[in-house]
C-alpha cells in the first residue's frame, strides 16, 4: 500500500479574525501516513479549528502547516480537494442528488465505486431504500435525510475522493456502538496508507489510535498512546474517566 499525506504543524498560532486571543497557541505535531492520530480535548479546546487549518479554511498567523513537505498555503483550492478529505462536525449536503454529492471530489467515479463507499460508510441500506436510489434528490436544509444519514453520506463522499489525508471531526460519537465498530473496521481498510486524523470522544475510538493528541485551551498538552497517557497525563485521565 503506497503511503502519503504526512501532516506537519510547526509552532502554529491562530486566532479568528477580529478576536483578541489566539485559539491555537504554539501547536506542533506530526501525523504519519498509514497511521491514525486521535485528537481529544474538552469543548472549545480548538479541535475543529486545528482541522480547519489542515483543510485550509484559514491560514495560521504564525508557524506552518505542511502536507508531504508542501505548505498547504501553496495548494490551490482544486488541488486541496484531492489532498484532504474533511468530514465536518456538522455534516452538510449540497443541493442535488445523493450521487452528485458523493461524486463531489471525483466526478468520474463510477456507480460501483459510490456503492462501495456507501457500504463502508454504513449508508448503503438507506440509500437502497430510497425510491430513486443514487438519483434521490437532497437539499441543504432537506429533511428526507436524517442527521446520522447525512454524516454517513459525508464519510462516503470523502472515501470516493480518495484523499491522502482524512479528517474526521467527531464523526462517530453519535453512532450506536455496533454501527461505530462496523464502520471503523471497514474504514481501516478503505483508508489504508493515508493519514487519518480523528477528533473523538469515545474511548474505544481513541484506544485503537496509533497516536493521541490531548488538547486543552488551544495547546497540545499531551501526546502518546492510550497506555502512555493514562500513566502520564492528568488531563487525559480526567477526560477518559469522566
Ligand atoms: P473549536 O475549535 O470549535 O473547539 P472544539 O472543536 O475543540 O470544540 P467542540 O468539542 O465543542 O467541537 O473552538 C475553539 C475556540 O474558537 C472557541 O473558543 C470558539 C472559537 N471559534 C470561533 O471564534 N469561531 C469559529 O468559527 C470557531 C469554529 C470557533
Ligand atoms: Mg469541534
Amino acid at each position: 500500500v503506497p503511503t502519503a499525506g504526512r501532516v506537519e504543524f510547526r509552532d502554529v498560532t491562530f486566532g479568528y479574525p477580529g478576536a483578541e486571543r489566539p485559539v491555537l497557541d504554539g501547536v506542533s505535531f506530526v501525523a504519519e501516513p498509514g497511521q491514525t492520530t486521535a485528537i481529544i480535548g474538552s469543548t472549545g479546546a480548538g479541535k475543529t479549528t486545528l482541522l480547519s487549518l489542515v483543510s485550509r479554511q484559514y491560514d495560521p498567523q504564525q508557524g506552518s502547516v505542511a502536507i508531504d513537505g508542501v505548505s498547504v498555503s501553496d495548494l490551490g483550492r482544486h488541488e486541496m480537494a484531492s489532498v484532504v478529505g474533511l468530514i465536518p462536525q456538522k455534516p452538510y449536503l449540497f443541493s442535488g442528488t445523493i450521487g452528485s454529492n458523493l461524486r463531489f471530489g471525483r466526478p468520474e467515479a463510477t456507480d460501483a465505486e459510490l456503492w462501495e463507499a456507501l457500504r463502508v460508510a454504513q449508508g448503503a441500506d438507506f440509500v437502497r431504500e430510497k425510491t430513486h436510489g443514487l438519483d434521490e434528490r437532497v437539499s441543504q436544509g432537506g429533511t428526507n435525510v436524517s442527521g446520522g444519514q447525512r454524516q454517513r453520506l459525508c464519510i462516503a463522499r470523502a472515501l470516493v475522493a480518495r484523499p491522502r489525508v482524512y479528517l474526521f471531526d467527531d464523526s462517530f460519537s453519535a453512532l450506536d456502538v455496533a454501527t461505530d465498530a462496523r464502520l471503523r473496521e471497514g474504514l481501516g481498510e478503505a483508508t489504508a496508507g493515508a493519514t487519518v486524523i480523528i477528533v473523538a470522544q469515545r474511548v474505544s475510538t481513541i484506544r485503537s489510535a496509533d497516536q493521541i493528541l490531548v488538547m486543552d485551551g488551544g495547546a497540545v498538552v499531551g501526546r502518546g498512546t492510550h497506555d502512555e497517557l493514562l500513566e502520564s497525563n492528568e488531563t487525559y485521565r480526567e477526560i477518559v474517566e469522566s
